[in-house]
């Protein structure tokens, strides 16, 4: 495969649509196809299951259930969409990605690491992101921001050790694999933030373009 892939990860209010938008622009400028989607979702099955895992109205869908649900948009999002665009030497930027299952389902919901990589290895094959970028900050300064938008969905409503557990297993995940997964201090200020975010894209794109 040629095409990069990059994800885009953190909690509650962390600013992730905001430096998708700022990432998206930087790579298309550098004259790299891109395509931009997101999880759960990205094709047209993996958005009806999205809309199946926030609706608050399902608020019995059973810890397995969510898991299960996550990797079955998953598989559907990497068969028709990751792969073949990385095969076509596409890059592909991706709002979550798996880090976000070991986040909410392993650390939020308390499902166990084990299972999780256990569907990982099953519906990834050894596909893995070249590049996470992971936007940290502390829990309640998330939910201050996050507070100021409009209904919670089945997630956003989850109280507020659930996100602790969720940000520390963010945080495990980043000390284990550091090149791969680079932390960016997402409670400074959004022109700090995006600084933070370009130095990195700096070194990715100039060993692209001279590759
Ligand atoms: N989920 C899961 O459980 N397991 C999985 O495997 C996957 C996902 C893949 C949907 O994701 C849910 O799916 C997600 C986890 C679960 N649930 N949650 N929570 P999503 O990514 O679509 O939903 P989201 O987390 O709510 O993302 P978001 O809409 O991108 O929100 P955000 O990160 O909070 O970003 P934002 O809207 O850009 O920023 C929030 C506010 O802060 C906004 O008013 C900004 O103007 C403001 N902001 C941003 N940056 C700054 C700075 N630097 N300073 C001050 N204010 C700022």
């Amino acid at each position: 495969m040629s095409g990069k892939f990059i994800t885009l990860e953190g909690g509650e209010g962390a600013g992730k649509t905001t430096c998708l938008k700022h990432i998206e622009k930087r790579i298309k400028e550098a004259g790299i196809d891109l395509c931009v989607t997101r999880e759960p979702g990205g094709t047209r099955t993996g958005e009806k299951i999205r809309e199946i895992l926030l609706d608050r109205v399902n608020f019995d869908i059973l810890d397995d259930t969510e898991l299960i649900l996550m990797f079955a948009a998953r598989s559907q999002h990497l068969n028709e969409v990751i792969s073949p665009a990385l095969v076509a030497g596409t890059w592909v930027l991706c709002d979550r990605f798996t880090d976000a299952t070991y986040a909410y389902q392993g650390g939020g919901r308390g499902i166990s690491q084990q299972r999780i990589a256990d569907l990982e290895h099953w519906v990834q094959k050894g596909l893995k992101p070249d590049l996470t970028l992971l936007l940290d900050l502390p829990v309640d300064v998330g939910l201050e921001r996050a507070g100021k938008r409009s209904t919670p969905d089945r997630f956003e409503s989850e109280d507020i050790s659930f996100m602790q557990r969720m940000r520390l297993t963010y945080l495990d995940i980043a000390s284990r694999e550091p090149e791969r997964v680079k932390v960016i201090d997402s409670s400074q200020a959004l022109g700090n933030v995006l600084s933070q975010i370009d130095s990195i894209l700096d070194d990715l794109l100039a060993g692209a373009t001279s590759e």
